[in-house]
């Protein structure tokens, strides 16, 4: 019999949400199972692939860390991501659910850790030996980390593994890290060839990428502008600018990919000042979008000029005093009328 885990392709959070869960099924359920791996990627509009599924006599399906799926092969599912429902069928589907093995919990910072409390509370299980894991996918997950240094230096074995589980597109190699997720401590699990020879050139350009932006970004009222285009970059740590200036409040950046020119808009989590700006409603106004805290907008890659001329906009607008600022200096509204 076997038990196929789909679980949040290239996400460390999906893969440790899997290993939480292969070994508690292991012990715990169907030892004499055989379990396998399939990762599962989001795109718009559409859930689990049904092709994905495993169908066949006594075999068991268990989706962790992504979207619900209604189809009966699928037994157990455990979910935190707001968007957990493709239509309001698929959600009335999990209410009516009485199985007692579908769970969700969209306040949960990591799916692994919701699990983990799942098994403990629900059905009685405790892993001491993953508690590492578990610790180190809420913090990845849920932005957690304790200074930009922890982020951006990497010195953490989690956070290693972490480059290579968001870049390999190897599914052999993320399926040897599930397994060895479940029995060997983070450290050791750096430390095997499979995994050092694939983090080396990705440290090196992790490495190169802070210099980049150290070296071409104007710093200016608490506002980091920097523009990466041209420099072989097509994503970066997004915590490298609170690191490079950690009085920074706001940083604004442009990339180009072959398929976008993009805006990248963010606030520090760690910033001496609050937020007096929603970059939600800044990156809406350009045809972008994201939270109050982080936003985005992309461009066609051969409007790389129109980018750098809307980034510096938003630069200019963010180094001014924000909405946020006057709201709370000007009195409210029928405070001040005449007696
Ligand atoms: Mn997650």
């Amino acid at each position: 019999m076997r038990l196929r885990i789909l679980y949040h392709d290239n996400c460390f959070d999906g893969l440790a949400s899997a290993a939480v869960f292969a070994r508690y099924y292991a012990e715990a359920v169907r030892p004499e199972s055989e379990i396998e791996y399939v990762g599962v990627t989001h795109k718009p509009r559409i859930g689990v692939d049904p092709a994905a599924i495993l169908r066949e006599e006594g075999g068991e399906n268990a989706i962790v860390d992504f979207k619900y799926s209604p189809e009966p092969e699928v037994t157990w599912w455990f979910d935190h991501h707001l968007s957990a429902f493709l239509t309001p069928e698929d959600e009335a589907h999990f209410l009516a659910d009485t199985t007692g093995r579908k769970f969700y919990d969209p306040e949960s910072k990591s799916c692994t850790l919701f699990i983990a409390n799942v098994l403990r509370d629900r059905f009685g299980y405790h892993c001491g030996a993953l508690d590492e894991l578990v610790e180190w996918a809420n913090v990845i997950d849920g932005a957690l980390y304790a200074d930009a240094r922890t982020a951006v230096e990497l010195e953490q074995p989690a956070l290693k593994l972490m480059q290579v589980v968001e870049m390999s597109r190897d599914p052999e190699l993320i399926q040897q890290l599930i397994r060895d997720m479940q029995s060997m401590p983070l450290a050791g699990i750096v430390e095997r060839p499979y995994i050092a020879t694939q983090l080396a050139p990705l440290l090196e350009r992790h490495h190169r990428s802070i210099e980049v932006i150290r070296e071409h970004s104007e710093y200016s009222r608490n506002v980091l502008y920097f523009d990466v285009a041209g420099f072989d970059i097509e994503g970066y740590n997004k915590f490298i600018p609170y690191y490079l200036y950690p009085d920074c409040r706001y940083n604004v950046s442009v990339l180009v990919t072959p398929s976008r020119a993009k805006i990248s808009v963010g606030f520090n989590p760690w910033s001496p000042l609050i937020r007096e700006h929603n970059i939600a409603k800044i990156c809406e106004r350009h045809g972008g979008g994201g939270h109050p805290v982080v936003g985005a907008i992309s461009l066609p890659p051969d409007d790389l000029d129109e980018a750098r001329r809307v980034a510096r906009a938003i630069a200019s607008e963010l180094r001014a005093p924000g909405p946020g600022a006057t709201s709370m200096l000007a009195p409210p509204p029928g405070f001040n009328v005449p007696e």
